[in-house]
């Protein structure tokens, strides 16, 4: 995601966003707040699971929330999440289709056969229309993200095969943040 990255903006502006985001005024964004904050532009509701996997991320502090102190770096990666989404957006239909998912992802580094591409593109298409909005195509990278570095941590001759025993699969699977 590197190539998506944006400055970082000044306090100030930070600052007016944060307190428009924290509706109560508590100083801390909650998962709530964010859900609220942010928008697909599509009158459905930004997927849950995708802001737990954001406020956890940047809640450094384990507070189930984000500080102003932390925010600037939650605010920046939705910003990279959001050009490179438009960039992977080629036809400007506001989602991501098949095809732009294969290049996403093949952008990223993955190498996926059509088959898992189509798994892939049918367990985020939260709508069912054989499309994934934003917010559940952040959700796809993270998950895809997160998968590929547990397996990685087995795969330490990188062929790409591992041999897991049993429990050792449970408590990878258990401890996965996804
Ligand atoms: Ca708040
Ligand atoms: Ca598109």
């Amino acid at each position: 995601m590197s190539y998506f990255s944006s400055p970082m903006p000044d306090r100030q502006f930070l600052w007016e966003i944060f307190s428009g985001v924290d509706k109560d005024r508590s100083g801390m964004i909650t998962a709530n707040e964010l859900q609220t904050a942010l928008s697909n532009g599509t009158w459905t509701p930004f997927n849950p699971e995708t802001v737990r996997l954001m406020i956890g991320m940047f809640d450094k502090q384990n507070r189930g929330g984000v500080s102003f102190e932390d925010f600037g770096y939650l605010w920046k990666y939705v910003t990279d999440w959001q050009n490179c989404f438009r960039s992977f957006d080629r036809d400007g239909s506001g989602n991501i289709d098949r095809q732009e998912l294969g290049q996403a992802l093949a952008t990223f580094g993955y190498r996926l056969s059509p088959n898992t591409i189509d798994m892939m593109l049918r367990k985020f298409d939260r709508l069912g229309r054989g499309t994934i909005l934003f917010d559940d195509f952040i959700q796809c990278c993270i998950v895809l993200h997160n998968l590929t570095n547990a397996f990685k941590q087995y795969d330490t001759d990188q062929d790409g095969l591992i041999t897991i025993h049993y429990e050792t699969f449970i408590s990878l699977v258990l401890g996965l943040k996804v």
